[in-house]
């Protein structure tokens, strides 16, 4: 039998779409799955006339492949990745390839790598972005791992990937981790992105009083200009959902209550490992955390109150504004991944191409959108831009589009209504523009209490106080 070109382990939700994706480009895909009913079933079922060849165990998965073996793990971060690489290991032969696709941790991948390599393999960390829909018409990857060995894996990536005008959203990000740090950013924002259209919804709907019907279309026209992105345009589907059982928005009968999985707390955690500032991101993680607290906000409600005013009129300039405000927090959240991306590749020596990101972004993610046509443009004029804030187009918009942030920020202020991202986003914005900032104090009190030191704006040196 011919050999199959990739094998693929892990037939959940996103490996049983990438293995037809793969088939569906002409690749011949061995497939494998812990638990065999699921193999059977895809065997039977969605598999049947493609070129994928169920396989139920391991060593017959590996005997199937032509060499070097390119093989492709889709199972569920953590542990399960470990449990099928030392499953695999005694199978493999010096130059065979694994890639890790799922969201992994990655320092995780690093260790992974070190292992895999001293055993003469190669190991690449694969971030894969786009839900199940990606997967089978064409995801956003993110592989790191090493760069000699990527030309090996590049066709089947590249075939596989969404397509934008100007190439397949995939490339070669950097060596070890680099590929699921780059995921784990993307999350991190992509969290933020949410959070931010969550607060404007809830400030259209309690302090304008839109309903759900009023707002998808909001959203729908909000998506032809200049918010164009699959976030923005999932939200207008949302919104405009009617509960076939209730024939009421189905929006409206969701628990308000959300969870966080691994990579937002996790790009938060290593920002300040890294001692950068992503308040965004930092901002929809305790949105999700607060929101789980249902209970005791429910009782919260009854026991503390807030300003209650009555709903304004909502008109084209109110909407304009709020818009703005929502583009700029946008924005924002983005140049906080840059920074964040760019201070961990001088840090990790991932040396990442940031225009390259943005581009890779722009198809296949959850977070692409119009807005990283001009995020490309300004890494590519600077590709050590400290932060997209001051390019020279970006500036000069956001110069203009910061009062109608300060205008929606007013009104969350004034009616009660909590817009951590909103008020994140001006205070990084308002941080970053600032040449001065209170911090002389602070330094002045740690120095009184700890000795900490100091040091002057009108002579070099270190300097000490006794305060009393
Ligand atoms: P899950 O994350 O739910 O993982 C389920 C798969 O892992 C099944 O194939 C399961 O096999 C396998 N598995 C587990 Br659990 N423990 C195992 C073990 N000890 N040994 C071997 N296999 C094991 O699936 P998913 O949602 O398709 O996601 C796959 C990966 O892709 C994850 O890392 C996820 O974070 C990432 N990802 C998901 C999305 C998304 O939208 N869902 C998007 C991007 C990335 P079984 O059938 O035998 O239980």
């Amino acid at each position: 039998m011919q050999p199959s070109d990739i094998g693929l382990i892990g037939l959940a939700v996103m490996g049983e779409n990438l293995a037809l994706n793969m088939a569906n480009h002409g690749f011949k895909v061995s497939v494998y799955n812990r638990t065999a009913e699921r193999t059977r079933t895809l065997a039977n079922g969605r598999a049947k006339g493609t070129t994928i060849q169920p396989t139920y165990d391991l060593k017959e998965f590996v005997a199937s492949l032509a060499k070097p073996r390119r093989i492709f793990l889709m199972v569920q971060a953590g542990a399960p990745v470990d449990s099928v690489l030392a499953q695999l290991r005694p199978l493999l032969e010096a130059g065979d390839i694994v890639m890790d696709g799922g969201n992994s941790y990655y320092k995780d991948t690093e260790r992974r790598t070190k292992e895999m390599e001293a055993a003469g393999f190669h190991y690449f960390g694969v971030g894969v972005s786009g839900g199940e829909a990606g997967a089978l018409e064409g995801p956003c990857i993110m592989p790191g791992g090493s760069r000699a060995a990527y030309p090996l894996i590049e066709p089947i990536l590249t075939a596989i990937a969404a397509k934008v005008s100007d190439g397949a959203c995939v490339a070669y990000m950097g060596p070890g981790g680099a590929g699921h740090y780059v995921k784990m950013v993307h999350n991190g924002c992509e969290y933020a992105i949410m959070q931010l259209i969550a607060e404007t919804y809830d400030v259209l709907r309690t302090a304008y009083g839109l309903g759900a019907v009023a707002l998808a279309d909001v959203f729908r026209r909000w998506n032809d200009g200049k918010l164009n992105s699959y976030l923005i345009e999932i939200t207008a589907k949302v919104l405009a959902f009617v509960d076939p059982e209730t024939k009421q928005p189905l929006v409206d009968l969701i628990l308000d209550r959300a969870g966080q999985k691994g990579t937002g707390k996790w790009t938060s955690q290593d920002a300040l490992d890294l001692g950068v500032t992503i308040p965004n991101i930092d901002a929809a993680l305790w949105g999700r955390n607060i929101s789980a607290l249902k209970d005791e906000r429910v009782h919260a409600s009854t026991v503390l109150t807030g300003p209650r005013l009555p709903a304004l009129p909502s008109d084209q300039a109110v909407l304009d504004t709020i818009e703005d405000a929502l583009y700029t927090g946008i924005i924002i959240s983005y140049a906080q991944a840059m920074a964040m991306l760019r201070a961990a590749s001088h840090e990790y020596s991932y040396d990442l191409n940031l225009s390259e990101i943005a581009r890779i972004w722009k198809g296949g993610c959850i977070i692409r959108s119009k807005l990283l046509d001009p995020i490309q443009a300004a890494f590519k004029r600077d590709p050590d831009l400290a932060n997209l804030l001051v390019d020279s187009e970006f500036s000069g918009n956001l110069n203009q589009l910061q009062a109608s942030v300060r205008s929606v920020v007013r009104q969350g202020i004034e009616r009660g209504i909590p817009l951590p991202a909103f008020g994140a986003s001006l205070a990084y914005f308002d941080s970053y523009r600032r040449a001065q900032l209170p911090v002389n104090l602070i330094q002045a009190q740690r120095d009184f209490f700890g000795a900490h030191t100091y040091q002057r704006i009108d002579r070099p040196g270190t300097f000490h106080t006794d305060w009393e």
